[in-house]
């Protein structure tokens, strides 16, 4: 976790919580410190308050949910505000300390209070693409080094799908493949480390949409239409990706590996990527150009998701 915060302390709103029948019926005191652990290096750098999250919104809802339903315990309390807290997508972890400066303790007191610490758990997508040297081993290793990321777990990955390219000069075929996980990570963190591996495999940055080592597409972050869902026009992080939607060497691997996959485009609109994968099939199956690929060399069995045969561009199903 990188070590930037924003800090919030002691915004102070008074709300009927607690165990004992006067307290759900008298309002008392609540005070509450939250920490949300946010990479600002992008903020610092634009002065845009959207590349960081509004302290004073994390202040509303903190107020909104104290003086909301009443719950027994500050436990629940501090745990409700962790999870909107969390709803932010830049957001990485937040720790939230409720204090109870009236709590009925029985004795004469200094302070009581719970601290809890949670992490973003966001749905993550990346396409991987290579048609450069031995192009299943290196997005072998890809997924190997993705896998031991800090902050990352991967759930699946598609079978190595061979492709046609798509744009860009005269160059071979490809290999891709989709890997879906969850994450804590900031998207544009991720894609720091997606790149350093790109880096890793060799990869050099010279002609768009030409022939790479290794390519790592961080595809879309969130459920969408979720509240971690993360939108970006950032040139430098277009999410959901902008091509993806149309991409069939995306759709088809994606949807093998989750076939309940949904992906927002970029007018909006959210659709099923096996609705895509199939429109992308339909129109002209021949021109396709995504073809079934060799066994993945060395990525373990049981991270494997999906085969082959679901979307058969050769044959037509009865
Ligand atoms: N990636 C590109 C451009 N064209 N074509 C195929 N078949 N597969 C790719 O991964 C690919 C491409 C730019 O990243
Ligand atoms: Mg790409
Ligand atoms: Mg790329």
């Amino acid at each position: 976790m990188s070590g930037d915060r924003i800090e919030i302390r002691g915004v102070t709103a008074r709300g009927r919580h607690g165990v004992l029948p006067h307290e759900k019926t008298t309002p008392a005191p609540f005070v509450v410190d939250v920490d949300l652990w946010v990479d600002l290096a992008a903020a610092g750098a634009s002065d845009d308050l959207a590349d960081t999250v509004s302290y004073a919104d994390v202040a509303a809802d903190v107020v909104r949910i104290v003086e909301g339903d009443s719950v027994d315990l500050i436990e629940t309390l501090a745990a409700r505000i962790a999870d909107a807290a969390l709803a932010a997508p830049l957001v990485e972890a937040a720790q939230v300390c409720v204090h109870k400066p009236e709590a009925p303790v029985g004795v004469p007191f200094g302070d009581v209070a719970v601290r809890v610490v949670r992490e973003a758990d966001r749905p993550v997508v990346v396409a991987l693409g290579a048609n450069l040297g031995d192009a299943a081993a290196v997005l072998a290793e890809a997924v190997g080094r993705v896998e031991a990321l800090d902050g990352v777990r991967v759930t699946g990955v598609s079978p190595l799908f061979q492709t046609d390219p798509v744009g860009g000069p005269d160059q071979g075929v490809y290999l891709n493949a989709v890997l879906v996980g969850r994450t804590r990570l900031h998207p544009r963190t991720l894609l720091a480390r997606l790149h350093r591996i790109e880096a890793d495999a060799g990869r050099r940055r010279d002609v768009r949409w030409g022939p790479r080592t290794l390519d790592l597409d961080l595809i879309a972050v969130g459920d969408p239409g979720g509240p971690g869902h993360l939108t970006s026009a950032d040139p430098a992080l277009t999410l959901p990706h902008p091509r993806a939607h149309e991409r069939a060497f995306v759709l088809i691997p994606w949807s093998v590996v989750d076939p309940w996959a949904r992906l927002r485009r970029p007018d909006g609109s959210a659709a099923a990527v096996a609705d895509l994968a199939s429109e992308v099939v339909g129109r002209d199956p021949a021109a396709v150009g995504v073809r079934p690929g060799p066994a993945w060399p060395g990525v373990r069995a049981g991270l494997v998701r999906g085969t082959h045969g679901t979307h058969d561009t050769h044959e037509t199903h009865g």
